[in-house]
Formats: C-alpha cells, structure tokens, sequence
C-alpha cells in the first residue's frame, strides 16, 4: 500500500546516495520532495511539518556533511523518523486481572467484527489463552450471528445469543460468565455507527465503566485515510483508547493513515489487519514498516555497523589517496581489516537492497573470513618496499612470501591481481565521476570488481 511513496522516496535517496560530499542544499532539495511525497501519501500536514524539521536538524549537522556516505546517512535518519512516527518499537497487548477485557470500538464497517474474531484466534493459537468472545451488536439484526458464526470458524467460544438484552447487561453477562468458566480473556464486539453521535458515545461510556477494559481498540480503517485519524482523535478524546487496529491494509490506502496515526493521537497501531481471511491479522511493528516503505533492504543496520565499524577519517584519508590513484598494498591491507572487522563481505554485501541478484555471484567470489586473513598474512609477509611497489615483485619474491604466510604462490598471484583489478576499477571510476560515488553507495573500496 506503499507503493507511490516507496518509489517517491527511492528517487530522492538515489539522488542524494548519487553525491560525495553532500550539502546544505542538497539535503534541503531532497527534504522537500520528502514533503509532497508524505502529503501525497496523505500524511496529515503537522505530522509532515514535524517530520521535514526533526530529519532536517539532524541531517545538517555535521557529522552527517562529513560523513563517509552522507547519502546513506540521510536515508538512516530518514527512517529512524520514520520508526519514530510509527510509534518506536511494537507495543504488544496489556492484560489485566483475568478475565482481561478487550473492548473493540470503532464506526461502521471499519472491521469490528472481524477483527474481533482474528484477534480472538490469534490469542488462542499462539498466547494460549482462553478467549470468550461476546457481541454487544443489538443495532444491526444478526450482527450477533456474524460474531457467532466467525467465532465458530476461529474455533473460540462465544457468549450465547439472548434476545432483547442491552449492550451493558450482555457484557455483565460476558464477564460473569467468563468468571465463571475460567476464560483468561474476554473480547467484546461493539455496534458502529455511521458518524461518531451522542447515543454511541453514551453506551460505549457505559459499556467502559462496567468492564473496566485492559485494553480499548479503536479498529479503523485504512482505506478513509486522514477520516480514520479524525475518527481516532474523536474516539480517544471521548472514550480514551489503549491502541489501534489499522484494517484493510492489504489495499490500495496511500498510507496516510498507518503514518500520522500516532502523533495525531498519542496511541500505538498495535496490528494490522491484512485481509478478510481470520489469520490475516499481524502485529505492527514500526521498524519493520518503515524498511518496507523505505524499501531499503537493511541498509539501516548496514550504516550502523559501517559507523560502528569504520574509523572516519582513515576512511576518507584513504578516499583521498585513491582519488589520486595510489592504492597500494598497505591501503588493502586496511581494507581487508577492516572487512573482518565488519563480518566479511558476504555479510556486509547479503544487507545491500537489490542483492538477491549478486548473491550468486558473491557465493562464486568465495570471499570469506578465512580468505581474508590468508590475504593479510601475505600482506603482512612483504617488505614494506614491497607493499608500497606490488609491480617488484617477482618469481623469487612470490615464492618468499608464499612461505612467510604459509600459502602458495597461486595464493600470493591472487592478491596481486585482485589489488591489480582495485586500482583499474579505482581508474574507472576516477573517470566516472569520482571514487566518492563508490563510497556514496556504501561499497568498502576494497570490494573486488565482481
Ligand atoms: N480486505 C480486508 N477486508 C476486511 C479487513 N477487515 C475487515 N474486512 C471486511 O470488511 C467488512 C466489514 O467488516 P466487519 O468486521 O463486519 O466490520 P464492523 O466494524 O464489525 O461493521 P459493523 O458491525 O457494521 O459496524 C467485511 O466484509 C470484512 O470481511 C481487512 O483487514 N482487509
Ligand atoms: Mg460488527
């Protein structure tokens, strides 16, 4: 349901991972379409002002203009904001004292009832909790039914159906009984109205203050947009919810909603519903939502490891000298260091977006822990002449080194032509525009040309 602002924003961060040495303007220029990408996406205009400013404070600062992939770096912050919007980290269900209550509100059609009904599944299945479910529909005639017959299909109890109760005494009812038959928890399916109205408001009050809920979820539905986050505000005003269930999600929503619920409303989307089906229903997981829509691979923990891993200014100290073309033994020898360092190449390169088609090739590259260190003993078994000028070394010289490492001569050829094929691809990309472009993409200038 991401898609146009997964794509619009892709394009910014392109363009921005496109530059070395990023710029106040740059980070500006891609700041804005941020903005016309989140306000199509129907992001409620103060969410988006708060955003553009809290990404915009930290993306100037100067440790990101000075950083080894400034472009990176802004994507980064980009989606910790993003985490952040979303809500920070999953927030899971409260229980209070059995039976806990779970009392599910919202307007007509959002999904209620069904969600209910998944919501009672998924507790039975995977927390193993005894779930009554009870439905406190008496406007729509065989609103009762519907619950009745979902329930039957989740395998989970339902309350009996008695004629011509109100909605406070059904859930008395639902709480005696769950008391008496030892159910852990009990979910209660409420009436949705058109608009949010004063008869509503009133029962659910009523409803509320007899079963003291543990949790109160609005369920609202994707698909209205910025309606679903007015309509949330509304009931959190009156009511007081816990937390959000966001339905329809499997839908063509621009993502608005999924994205300005939580500061609009100060309440946590708890799960999604993605399908009509009584298994789709999944926690939401902030984090996980704003890869997706950065569509980012993990390029997030790939900038935390590099940043963890990578000491600056030898970076671009380095960056500097192959700019000018020298990049001599030594040079590898700190790169392939600092490879292990960051858990060989294979794990750097599997966290890559668009990778699934290299990691073939990276399986052929056969490029791993213990090649390195065979790479730096041979290194390590040179002379220092030898390391800065890899052309003087001859047939004698190989066979040497080839001994003081312990590998063979075919091993000692290898490293001289994979340094060989560095300091080509260096060239190429001098001509290209630049090595910074190579590091703008987050690859260690030490990678191979495969
Ligand atoms: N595609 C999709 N359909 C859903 C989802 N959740 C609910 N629906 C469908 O939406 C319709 C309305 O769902 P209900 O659960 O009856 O909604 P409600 O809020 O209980 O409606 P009222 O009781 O009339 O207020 C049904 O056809 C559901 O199958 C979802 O996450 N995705
Ligand atoms: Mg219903």
């Amino acid at each position: 349901m991401f898609e146009n602002l997964t794509s619009r924003l892709g394009t910014v961060f392109d363009r921005l991972k496109r530059r070395g040495a990023l710029r106040e303007s740059d980070v500006d220029a891609a700041l804005r379409e941020i903005r016309v990408a989140l306000l199509e996406a129907d992001v409620a205009l103060p969410v988006v002002k708060d955003f553009v400013r809290g990404v915009r404070e930290k993306a100037v600062g100067r440790e990101v203009l000075k950083s080894v992939t400034p472009g990176q770096m802004v994507v980064k912050i980009v989606h910790d904001h993003l985490v952040e919007l979303l809500g920070g980290s999953h927030s899971g269900l409260r229980y209070g004292p059995p039976p806990s209550v779970i009392l599910m509100v919202g307007l007509q059609g959002s999904g209620k009832t069904t969600t209910s009904a998944k919501l009672a599944r998924r507790l039975d299945r995977r927390e193993k909790k005894r779930v009554l479910l009870a439905s406190l529909d008496v406007q729509r005639p065989a609103a009762q039914e519907q619950l009745a017959t979902l329930a039957r299909q989740a395998e989970v109890a339902c309350l009996p159906i008695v004629a011509g109760e109100d909605p406070v005494a059904i859930a008395r009812r639902a709480l005696e009984t769950a008391r008496r038959e030892g159910f852990d928890v009990v979910i209660l399916d409420t009436a949705g109205r058109l608009h949010i109205d004063e008869a509503l408001m009133g029962e659910l009050e009523a409803v509320r203050d007899l079963a003291q809920p543990a949790e109160t979820l609005l369920v609202a539905d994707a698909l209205t947009g910025q309606d679903a986050v007015n309509v949330a505000r509304q009931f959190n005003e009156r009511i007081g919810i816990s937390g959000i269930v966001l339905t329809r999600m499997d839908g063509d929503a621009r993502g608005g909603a999924a994205l300005s619920m939580r500061t609009v409303t100060g309440r946590p989307i708890k799960f999604v519903g993605t399908g009509e089906k009584l298994d789709a229903l999944d926690p939401f997981h902030p984090e996980r939502m704003a890869s997706r829509i950065l569509d980012m691979g993990d390029v997030v923990s790939l900038v935390e490891k590099v940043a963890e891993t990578v000491d600056r200014d030898e970076a671009e100290r380095m960056a500097r000298r192959m700019a000018k073309g020298r990049f001599d033994l030594n040079d590898l020898r700190k790169q392939l260091q600092q490879m292990r360092r960051m858990g060989g190449m294979s794990g750097i390169l599997a966290q890559l977006p668009g990778i699934a088609k290299m990691k073939q090739q990276i399986a052929k590259a056969n490029i791993d822990e213990k090649m390195i260190l065979r790479q730096c003993a041979i290194i390590d078994s040179m002379t220092p002449q030898e390391r800065r000028r890899p052309e003087i070394i001859h047939a004698s010289r190989k066979r040497r080194i080839a001994r003081g490492s312990g590998t063979q001569v075919q091993d000692v050829n290898k490293l001289l032509k994979q340094h060989r094929q560095m300091q080509d691809m260096l060239k190429r990309a001098k001509k290209a525009g630049g090595i910074q472009n190579l590091l703008g993409r987050g690859l260690p200038p030490g990678m191979p040309p495969h």
